[in-house]
């Protein structure tokens, strides 16, 4: 249970950053500063809004999200650990592993001297983190909002023996219509294509959607730009501690399917996540720590 009096006493910054409560009894924390607007959610630490003073919103989120505790919110930035997809051996556990279905504590809220907005975040280490993850890890995620979002995810291995770390910052961003954007950067990388029989191939020029579209790419530097059109701005991608790049978009029935996505929603989005998945899943051996980082800006053409 969250006690939003409680909390807004703790980390309240009067106007600019206060709680709110939304369905299914999860609380968010709204930010509104003179650089931007922002909602992060208390389960899966997970953005839930972004935009810019005087932009269009940077990040997705479904008009048919579910807010119900336990279950991830579709849209955002949600934060798949410790594995990626489905788990290696047991069909029972999350895709995308647990981190985006619990709520994580808020350890720090503050306004940095440049006006930017902190929070930090740390994945509580109790019996339900324990059931589906025996390696003690210290987990903490970092959220600075400001012209830019900056996500950090910072993974330290407190165990006696080292693990398989699957993650990725699986972030959902707004776009015009996803028939017309293109994504520059992945050009000449590996992928795997997800979509129908697995399949390994090589990206020719820049991504572009005529169809559903899951590809994990490999080896991927770091940076990727979203070109949308319909707007004169481009949409940075800069990531690091991550060697793999998703991108998704469901497509008509896909999105159907999954019964989140309003309707056309498919339209809107397209998930470029910053990874290590697959060939690039991190074995952490024993006092190392492995941070994933991105982060997101609109820049002029
Ligand atoms: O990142 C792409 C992907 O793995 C897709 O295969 C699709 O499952 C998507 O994630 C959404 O997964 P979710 O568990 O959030 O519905």
């Amino acid at each position: 249970m969250n006690d939003l009096e409680q909390l807004t006493r703790r980390f309240g910054i009067p106007g600019v950053l206060r709680f709110e409560q939304l369905p299914g009894n999860l609380a968010v924390i709204r930010v509104e500063s003179a650089l931007a607007t922002a909602s992060v959610m208390l389960q899966g630490a997970q953005v839930i809004g972004y935009q810019p003073r005087g932009e269009r919103p940077l990040i997705w989120l479904s008009s048919r999200s579910r807010y119900v505790a336990g279950k991830s919110v579709r849209g955002g930035v949600p934060i798949c650990w410790p594995w990626f997809g489905p788990h290696a051996t047991d069909p029972a556990l999350p895709a995308h592993g647990f981190a985006r279905m619990v709520e994580w504590h808020l350890r720090q809220a503050l306004t940095l001297p440049d006006d930017r907005v902190r929070l930090e975040f740390d994945l509580p280490q109790d019996a339900a983190m324990r059931a589906q993850w025996r390696y003690p890890s210290s987990v903490r995620v970092t959220i600075t909002i400001g012209r830019e979002l900056e996500v950090s995810l910072a993974t330290k291995n407190v165990g006696s023996e080292g693990f398989p770390l699957g993650q990725a910052l699986h972030t959902y961003f707004q776009v015009s219509d996803v028939r017309c954007i293109s994504i520059r950067g992945l050009d000449g990388c590996a992928y795997l294509d997800k979509v129908g029989i697995s399949a390994r191939r090589r990206q020719q020029g820049p991504v572009t959607f005529t169809q559903e579209t899951d590809r994990i790419y490999l080896d991927t530097g770091g940076a990727c730009e979203i070109l949308d059109p319909s707007t004169d701005r481009s949409l940075l991608i800069t990531a690091t501690g991550s060697r793999s790049t998703v991108v998704w978009n469901p497509w008509i029935e896909k999105a159907e399917k999954m019964g989140d996505f309003e309707v056309d929603g498919y339209l809107r989005m397209v998930c470029v996540e910053s990874a290590n998945a697959a060939d690039d899943t991190v074995n952490l051996a024993p006092g190392q720590e492995h941070v994933l980082a991105a982060q997101y800006r609109l820049v002029g053409r």
